[in-house]
């Protein structure tokens, strides 16, 4: 039994505008972050603490789907799964649109939790939230037995908050909040290459992305909790005061309409923003990618992989399982690699035009014969997985220097044997292709790979000949390189989005995060 609670905050702490602002447009984004989440996990719907995300090693998975020991037989978009659009956002496998949503959202949440925190400091009203006596924590037991025997403690309690709601409320404001902060950021391939140390601090990556996750579950629960114990626990007191700012019981009706409407609305709006997207799926991308680029622009673009250069990784780190992504251009889909591999592709040739004074061709012999780098790195699906392997083949910087480009070449493109999974509109497929600006074009660690792990390169990884460039996500990384091509602009290839993945799954156009 609680005798009595010594009032450690004051009563006149109130509710004060600012505070009930800051909560609605929280409720809003929170419930945006969380269903794109969502979006984003059922596209990879596996946790891991290693890096590796073999078969088998996953804490926690969503599918009944099992992945088989053998590599290449099972590709990350067999994993997909698709969530209904009344659950996340946007729904029906669009990860591509969800990371468009989860990045701008991100920047406005933070934006509006710096708010938040910077008046809960700024006006004393801290110690509405922030425990002063170690006695909240006797306090928030005796509270919880009571909400445990179907009780509610009594009303004095409540100064404005009682002991287990304050230490809740503490626990997500500065404990889960801060961490969700500072875990998404090692989700970016970018910021991982750049500060491999920033990784290690969560135990890796994947570590990184679990913690991510148990924050969202630790979150979402908190949130059904707390949406549900306002409308039982003292609504005359608690919602007159979130609603209106003061207690009066008399306007009870008035608050309980206002909240219900809130939550309405709130909702309404989640559902909207799946709804708006589905709707014209390239529009979405484009408005929420012109949104994004700047946020993008001030922090990741200026971020170059340093795996090489500092040795982030060792031999011991190669995964022994690696995941694949893409389809492989057997059969009917490219006779060309075919009849090429038949033949132990002693018949390749990189082709190397477009916008060149001189177009040449390379054989695979060619490509060997000039200065080898090696580097192990890790390899960033924004499905979700990772793995490490080590890659060994010629800078594209080297390959480049042996055309002349006009002055009019400003980006590559380069282009697959294989066809792309689906075509924007559902048109006939196309071949697989990506383009670069001089940005990554001339990086450290942008290399053509014609070995893998000390062998030449597997069938599944992209046979004879692909590309690796290290801070960016997976699905720039063109395999069964047919030929590069300068070119003056991206937006005249395809659909115009920089690539296969930009076009027809409508990802970030840059791929650093
Ligand atoms: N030709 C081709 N290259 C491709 C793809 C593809 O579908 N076709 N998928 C990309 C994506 S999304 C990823 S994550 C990587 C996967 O590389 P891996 O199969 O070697 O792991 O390949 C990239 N390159
Ligand atoms: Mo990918």
């Amino acid at each position: 039994m609680i005798r009595s609670i010594a009032l450690s905050v004051s009563p006149e702490l109130g509710f004060p505008s600012w505070l009930r602002v800051t909560h609605l447009i929280n409720f809003l984004l929170i419930g945006l972050l969380i269903r794109s989440g969502w979006e984003i996990i059922s596209s990879h719907p596996r946790m891991y603490w290693r890096n590796d995300c073999g078969p088998g090693t996953e804490w926690i998975r969503f599918t009944r789907k099992k992945v088989p020991a053998e590599e290449g037989v099972y590709f990350a978009r067999d994993d997909e799964c698709s969530l209904s659009p009344l659950i996340s956002l946007p729904g029906r496998k669009n990860i591509g649109i969800a990371r468009h949503w989860h990045a701008i959202v991100t920047a406005l949440w933070t934006l509006n939790g710096l708010a938040y925190v910077g008046l809960l400091f700024g006006t004393g009203q801290w110690r509405r939230i922030v425990p002063t006596s170690w006695d909240v924590f006797p306090q928030a037991w005796e509270s919880l037995k009571i909400y445990a025997g179907l009780g509610i403690p009594s009303i004095e309690h409540f100064q404005p908050y009682d002991a287990l709601q304050q230490l809740m409320y503490f626990v997500v404001v500065f404990v889960a909040a801060p961490l969700m902060i500072a875990t998404g950021p090692v989700m970016s391939p970018a910021v991982v290459g750049r500060f491999p140390w920033y990784a290690r601090l969560f135990g890796g990556r994947q570590a990184a992305r679990s913690l991510h996750f148990l924050g969202m579950a630790f979150l979402a629960v908190f949130i059904v909790i707390h949406v549900t114990l306002v409308f039982v626990v003292h609504p005359r007191y608690n919602l007159t005061h979130m609603m209106l700012g003061e207690g009066d019981p008399a306007r009870f009706g008035q608050a309980l309409t206002m909240a219900i409407a809130g939550i309405v609305t709130v909702v309404a709006l989640w559902l909207a923003a799946s709804y708006w997207s589905l709707a014209d799926l390239r529009r979405a991308q484009v408005v929420l990618n012109n949104l994004g680029e700047p946020l993008r622009q001030a922090t990741v673009n200026h971020f170059s992989s340093r795996q090489r250069r500092k040795q982030v990784w060792a031999e011991k780190d190669i995964s022994p399982y690696h995941w694949s992504n893409g389809r492989h251009p057997v059969g009917d889909e490219s006779p060309e690699w075919n009849a090429l591999m038949a033949n132990a592709w002693k018949d390749y040739r990189l082709e190397i035009g477009g916008l060149v004074e001189k177009p040449i061709s390379l054989s695979l012999e060619d490509l060997r014969a000039m200065p080898r780098q090696e580097q192990i790195t890790l390899h960033t699906c924004m499905q979700g997985w990772t793995g490490i392997a080590k890659w060994g083949g010629v800078r594209l910087s080297d390959v480049l220097a042996l055309v002349e480009k006009k002055p009019n070449a400003r980006y590559l493109k380069f282009t697959s044997f294989g066809l792309a999974q689906k075509m924007h509109g559902g048109r006939p497929l196309e071949p697989y292709y990506s383009c670069f600006g001089v940005d990554l074009i001339y990086q450290d660690e942008t290399i053509l790979a014609f070995d893998m792990n000390d062998k030449p390169l597997p069938l599944t990884f992209g046979a004879p000949l692909r590309l690796r460039v290290e801070e960016i996500h997976g699905y720039k990384m063109v395999k069964y390189l047919r030929k590069i091509e300068w070119i003056e602009d991206y937006r005249t290839e395809g659909d115009g989005q920089g690539g296969t993945r930009e076009d027809s799954s409508y990802q970030v156009i840059n791929a650093r995060i």
